[in-house]
Order: C-alpha cells, then sequence, then structure tokens
C-alpha cells in the first residue's frame, strides 16, 4: 500500500530525489487562481508570451473581491474573464461560489496534483489529490507547463480511530490538530490521514480537515480515495472520475499522530491565532455580537443543511447578528430547493453571497470591540475588517448556538442532532462555469484602469551597502500583518504603486513613508523572529516590499510560502545562525554585507552581515537551493524561466 502523498508526487516527480529535505520538481497537472491573486498571477503568465495553458485544467474563480464598491473590482473580473478566454482557462463567475468549494464540487480528481495562488487549495486534499498553495507566479508557471519545485516534505500519518460524537465535528478534529502541533507544527510535513476513523468522514468534512491543514504551517494534507470519494463523485455526476487510492498503515510513516475521534469534545481557537485552541467548555457563557457562517472551510451542502435543520423554528438572539454566505451555487440551489433555505432565512439570518466575504473583510464586518464567531479557518488581527474585534473560530454548530443563544453555549441545548445524509441526486448546473473557445488567438484582453503594469526586476547586487532595518518584528507575523486584505485594500491587487502604501498599515502606519525614504538611499530590510509569513499565499506580501526597496528579510524562520514568494521576487530570505542575534539588530540600524551576489553562487555560508550602526559583525545563513539562488541571482523567478519555457 504505502503513503498516498508518497505514491502521487512520486507518480508526477520529473527531477530531483525523494529524500527528506531534497527538492523535487514535478508536474503538475491541474491549477486554480482566485481574483484577488489571480490578476497578478495571469499579468505574469502574459508576461511569458505563451498561447495557451499546458495543464490539464486550468481554473480562474472570481470569490474574494466580489463587493463592487467602484469599477476596480468589476474591471478586474472583466480582465480575468477576457484572459481565461483567451489562454484557454475556465472561467467561474462571480456568485459562482469560493473557489476551494466549487473545484471540490466540479473538478478535483483522485490521484492528480494541483497548484492554486491560495493558501486553502489542500482543500482538494479531502479527495486525494496532491494539492498546495502556492504564490501566483508558481501557478503562472505551472500554467505554462514548469515543473513545481518542493523539498520533499516528511510525511506524517495522521491515524483516527473512533467515531466523532453528536455535535463534534471535522472543524474541531482539525482544531484538535492545531491545539497539538500549532501554527508551525506542519512546515516542511505532509499531513495525511488514515485509520479506522477516515471511513466515518464525508468527503467535505475530509475537505475542512486539509483546508486548515494550512494553517499548521503543512505543505498540504491528503485523504484516500475511498468508497467514500467515490459515493461524493458519483453525486456530482463524476464517478468515472474515481480511481481507488488505499490508505497507508503505520509502518509508511515518518511520524504518527493518534486521534481517537470519540474523545475530541467541540473546540474553539481564541483571538488571534488559529492555533490558540481551547475547549469550548473555557468559553460557556461569554456573549457573543455577531457570528459567521461560511468559508472555504465550513460552507458544504453538509454544514449548510445541518445549520439550516438547526435554525429550524428558532430565532437569533435580538443582541446577535448572523450572516451565511454558503459556499457554492450548487449548495445554494440544493438548499434553496429542497426548502432548508426558508429555516435559515426565517430565523433572522442575513444571506450573504456565495463568495469569500466575512473571511476576507469584504463585507459584513463586526461592530467596535465586538465578540465574533466565525466558522472559517483564520482569525488573524484585524481581518475581520475591525481591528477592535475579537474573533473566535468553531464549528457551525457551535455557531448555530451562539447565535441563538447570543452567547458561547453548548450546541446540545439546540435539540436533536440532526444527522446528515446525502441526497440521492442533487441538481447540477455548470452554466456559471464559462468553457473556454478552442482557439483564443482573436481574444482581445480587457484592462481596466486599475490594472497597473509589473515591475521592472533587478539582478541581485554584489553588494548591500548601508541598507536601513525599516521594521523589526516579533514571532508569528502573518501575512495580513504584512499587506492587509479587507473590502478598501483588495481592490488594489492588480495595482502594485497603489496598494504597496498599505504595507504593514495595521501595525505601523508609518512604515511606507520609513521604506520610500530608505528606498531613495540605498533601500531598506526587515528583520523578524519565527514563522514569518504565516497564512495567505498572497505574493503581494513579498511583490509591494520589493516594490518598496525592500532588499533582504533577515528572520529566525520563515513560513514555506511566503519564503518562496520572496525568492521568486528576488528578495534574500536569510536567517540567523545563532537566533539570539535577533537582538542585535534594531530598528533604523544601518546593515551591509558584502559580496553576496558571490556567496549565493558559490552557495557558500555563513554570510556576515555588518552591523553598522553598532558596529557589530552577524552571521547569517539560508535555506535555498541552487535553482533559488540562481532565480534571487536573476532578480526573481520571472526573468529566470520566461527564456525556459519557450
Ligand atoms: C486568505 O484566506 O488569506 C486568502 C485571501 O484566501 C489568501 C489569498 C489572498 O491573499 O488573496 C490565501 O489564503 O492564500
Ligand atoms: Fe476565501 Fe476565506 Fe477561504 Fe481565503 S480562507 S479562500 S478568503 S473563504
Amino acid at each position: 500500500m504505502g503513503s498516498i502523498a508518497k505514491k502521487i508526487l512520486q507518480d508526477h516527480m520529473v527531477e530531483g530525489t525523494f529524500e527528506i529535505g531534497k527538492e523535487i520538481g514535478i508536474k503538475i497537472d491541474q491549477t486554480l487562481t482566485q481574483d484577488a491573486t489571480g490578476t497578478m498571477a495571469y499579468l505574469q503568465f502574459e508576461a511569458m508570451k505563451l498561447d495557451r495553458v499546458k495543464t490539464e485544467l486550468s481554473v480562474s474563480f472570481v470569490d474574494h473581491n466580489t463587493l463592487q464598491t467602484d469599477f476596480k473590482n468589476p474591471d478586474d473580473h472583466r480582465y480575468l474573464q477576457s484572459v481565461a478566454a483567451k489562454f484557454g482557462i475556465k472561467f467561474s463567475r462571480p456568485g459562482n461560489g469560493i473557489c476551494h468549494q466549487v473545484f471540490l464540487e466540479r473538478f478535483a480528481r483522485p490521484g492528480k496534483t494541483l497548484v492554486g495562488s491560495d493558501s486553502h487549495t489542500p482543500t482538494a486534499g479531502g479527495m486525494g489529490q496532491i494539492a498546495i498553495g502556492v504564490g501566483g507566479l508558481d501557478v503562472a508557471v505551472a500554467m505554462g507547463g514548469g515543473l513545481f519545485y518542493l523539498k520533499t516534505p516528511k510525511i506524517v500519518g495522521i491515524k483516527l480511530t473512533g467515531q466523532l460524537q453528536e455535535y463534534v465535528t471535522a472543524k474541531d478534529v482539525i482544531l484538535e490538530v492545531l491545539r497539538r502541533i500549532s501554527v508551525k507544527g506542519g512546515v516542511g510535513k505532509i499531513l495525511e490521514y488514515f485509520g479506522p476513523g477516515i471511513k466515518t468522514l464525508s468527503v467535505p468534512e475530509r475537505a475542512t480537515i486539509t483546508n486548515m491543514g494550512a494553517e499548521t504551517g503543512a505543505t498540504t494534507s491528503i485523504f484516500p480515495s475511498d468508497e467514500v470519494t467515490r459515493q461524493f463523485l458519483k453525486l456530482e455526476g463524476r464517478e468515472d472520475q474515481w480511481v481507488e487510492i488505499p490508505a497507508g498503515s503505520d509502518e509508511d510513516y515518518d511520524e504518527i499522530i493518534e486521534i481517537d475521534l470519540s474523545a475530541i469534545e467541540p473546540l474553539v481557537a481564541k483571538p488571534h491565532s488559529p492555533g490558540n485552541v481551547v475547549p469550548l467548555s473555557e468559553l460557556i457563557g461569554m456573549k457573543v455580537d455577531q457570528v459567521a457562517i461560511g468559508s472555504c472551510t465550513n460552507s458544504s451542502l453538509k454544514d449548510l443543511e445541518t445549520v439550516a435543520a438547526l435554525l429550524k423554528g428558532k430565532k437569533i438572539a435580538p443582541h446577535t447578528v448572523l450572516g451565511i454566505a454558503p459556499g457554492s451555487r450548487q449548495v445554494l440551489e440544493q438548499i434553496a430547493r429542497d426548502g432548508a433555505l426558508a429555516n435559515i432565512v426565517s430565523s433572522g439570518a442575513r444571506i450573504l453571497e456565495s463568495a469569500c466575504g466575512p473571511c476576507i473583510g469584504m463585507g459584513f464586518a463586526p461592530k467596535t470591540n465586538a465578540t465574533v464567531v466565525r466558522t472559517f479557518n483564520r482569525n488573524f488581527f484585524g481581518r475581520t475588517g475591525n481591528k477592535t474585534a475579537n474573533a473566535y473560530l468553531t464549528s457551525p454548530e457551535v455557531a448555530v448556538a451562539a447565535a441563538v443563544f447570543g452567547e458561547f453555549t453548548d450546541p446540545k441545548k439546540l435539540g436533536t442532532y440532526p444527522t446528515f445524509t446525502f441526497p440521492d441526486e442533487i441538481h447540477i448546473d455548470d452554466s456559471m462555469i464559462l468553457e473556454p473557445p478552442t482557439d483564443g488567438s482573436e481574444i482581445e484582453i480587457i484592462r481596466g484602469p486599475n490594472i497597473a503594469p509589473l515591475p521592472e526586476f533587478e539582478p541581485l547586487p554584489e553588494n548591500f551597502e548601508e541598507v536601513e532595518v525599516v521594521m523589526k518584528v516579533e514571532d508569528n507575523i502573518t501575512t495580513d500583518h504584512i499587506m492587509p486584505a479587507g473590502a478598501k485594500i483588495l481592490p488594489l491587487r492588480s495595482n502594485l504603486p497603489e496598494i504597496s502604501k498599505h504595507v504593514f498599515e495595521q501595525i505601523d502606519p508609518d512604515f511606507y513613508g520609513r521604506a520610500m525614504k530608505a528606498k531613495e538611499n540605498k533601500g531598506g530590510a526587515i528583520i523578524a523572529a519565527e514563522n514569518y509569513g504565516q497564512g495567505s499565499s498572497r505574493e503581494h506580501a513579498a511583490l509591494a516590499p520589493m516594490y518598496l526597496g525592500i532588499k533582504f528579510k533577515i528572520a529566525k524562520s520563515f513560513a514555506r510560502i511566503h519564503r518562496d514568494n520572496l525568492v521568486n521576487f528576488g528578495i534574500v530570505p536569510l536567517t540567523f545562525e545563532n537566533p539570539d542575534d535577533y537582538d542585535k539588530i534594531n530598528q533604523g540600524d544601518k546593515l551591509a554585507i558584502l559580496s553576496i551576489a558571490t556567496a549565493l553562487k558559490e552557495g557558500s555560508k555563513p554570510i556576515i552581515v555588518k552591523n553598522l550602526t553598532q558596529n557589530i559583525e552577524i552571521p547569517v545563513t539560508y535555506d535555498l537551493s541552487e535553482r533559488d539562488r540562481e532565480i534571487i541571482l536573476a532578480g526573481g523567478k520571472l526573468t529566470y524561466v520566461s527564456s525556459k519555457l519557450k
């Protein structure tokens, strides 16, 4: 049998050696993009000057930037639609749903490889495929037929035994994983689920678990493809796409974590980290102001039918507001057709569009100092759209109880548990997914005024002289700290000069001014602690700092996707040889690194950073493959790969 992840990776491996930590290059069968990262990904794809994508399947979704307060978002949608038609990409129209939910329903296939320009791409791992979240440029390269490079991950087997009790859900399983291994525990690993408990979980439940596995920093998460998978594909009219990929067993894994499903209780992630997990019982009685149900973690048909059954005949508490965003048009249409939607509406819930919505601060922001309960995967500081809010992450069941009783409470108080079974048939309608024409050569790409051209990429200089430390930050800085999202800033995703003004805005509004001043001199650097750049795949968190003249970052450690994005845009990710040296650099210090280009060319370490202000030398190192170093030397991946894909 063996590990599923290993089997799929080895089946797709074209370059490298499959040994933990060594780099491998894999062929990518499928890609997905969403609109907030997609415009940049397609600008980069255009810059590669290819006629058509070379993948088996590429899909472009519009789900993040759906609030249309001016021309920017609708113009971007139109750009994406025209690009998709031109290059042979399917286009999922705004309103059709959240990329990961729609992908799971309509496109995910066991045994395939997928990269997506969104960190929750591992959702499709619930279908038994290797699905990895990456930066937009890596998707563009994969669309052009290029390999995706990663370090051979450790494969951790998560052995599930027993069965979930009533009112305990898949969300609690992944919160339990986070409770045990934290927001860094998955770095360099694939989390592969096996054991007798897996057959008790449906595909959408598995997808909830693999989706939020992203919060552990894991490369991806995966379930086997079994009879449960076949039934789901059958319901979606895609049974012919099923292949069996049986689960592994104890001896197939580098490490094993055992979870007894029967022993899990409802869990909650407290502000401001998905890893801040406590039992619900610790929060009972805390007043709740706003509840939001949806997101790519918890908005499947199973979730919404359960929510509707629990809300039936009940009203939400007078001081609490409830918003519900069904994950896809398919889910929304299904609950409308079978009447479940009426129970939701009559409870007083506000029905939101099938999109990311409040999960990314795109509307439905909470009031001042609100306590907010969300079925989402992230509760990072400021992400709700209101910095004073405190967001808690829970299952839909706990969220409904909070909405009905106006406080954290035991969901059992809602009554008999509505055990969900899939209907024999669902209504399938793909008319909101536009097929590209077979020949796109005549199609004109439509650009609105918000779409700014890509910046110039320059090769790495030999020396960095008098670079100013424009920012020094603590542990676990997220991409939401670096490049905030929300309704105001997201529409600027295709306009680098404009979006760059908002870097670090939430934690330090003066950053932009400082960075611009340093840029006019010798450039800037950022000093960071552990797990810098956790969270989103947004390459703007690297691209905008690059645009602001940031030359290198020195951290105690980096999160995977962000590190890759830094490499892709030519910012050197350096790490302290001795983590305590973090204390030897202050914000405002001037640093110099001599012969950095030669050092990277030769692969020599350590590199000496001179702190000119404090007159000391600090050894730093790097974890970069030869290819990574070539990319940095070339001034980024776009310049590096363009010539190779022709
Ligand atoms: C997120 O959940 O943070 C996002 C918004 O989906 C991001 C992508 C983005 O920033 O556009 C992600 O998870 O990668
Ligand atoms: Fe959208 Fe939220 Fe999922 Fe990101 S985490 S893809 S913003 S629903």
